[in-house]
């Protein structure tokens, strides 16, 4: 491992990449829906690049399976690649009908509540440790994402907080 590290280094040197540039990558919204098959599940988040390099996930390992893919999604199908790019200045977004992991057999199928460590591996950046909480099936990411349809009907019982009348929007 030390030795992997030493020569990544060494590699990024030869580039002529100075000391303080390259990518810098963050995660957020990393969320694992609980898998409807328990064979199969998707996890899900975005990492972000504030560096001036690109860099590339290039794999992914878990405790919940020796088998952690990298799909991506054209066409409704998902296959396999072997990377994704992060964008320097930029961002890479895992996210559903997208691209994702994919867990395949785990030992144990995740449940709600639930908390899935990855560690992400990249081209250039060291790993970075990710923890997933595992959510509802049907979640579908945190706020700004726009997407979430679904799950406009458990608002119903649940929250009664504006309710004075006037505003229903459909
Ligand atoms: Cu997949």
């Amino acid at each position: 491992m030390a030795l992997a590290l030493a020569l990544a280094g060494a590699l990024v040197a030869g580039c002529g990449g100075g000391g303080a540039d390259g990518p810098e990558l963050s995660v957020s919204d990393a969320y694992l829906p609980e898998p409807v098959n328990p064979e199969v599940a998707g996890g899900f988040l975005t990492l972000r690049n504030e560096g001036d390099a690109d860099d590339t996930l290039v794999s992914v390992t878990s405790e919940l399976t020796d088998t952690v893919e990298i799909h991506e999604t054209v066409d409704n199908a998902m296959r396999r690649v072997d990377g994704l790019t992060v964008p320097a200045g930029g961002t890479l977004r895992l996210e559903r009908g997208g691209s994702h992991l994919m867990f395949l057999d785990p030992a144990e199928p995740p449940v709600e509540g639930d908390t899935v460590v990855v560690e992400l591996r990249f081209e250039t950046s060291e790993p970075l440790r990710v923890e997933l909480p595992v959510t509802s099936a049907t979640y579908a990411g945190g706020d700004g994402s726009a997407e979430g349809t679904e799950h406009t009907e458990h608002t119903d019982q649940s929250e009664h907080t504006g309710h004075s009348g006037e505003e229903h929007s459909p």
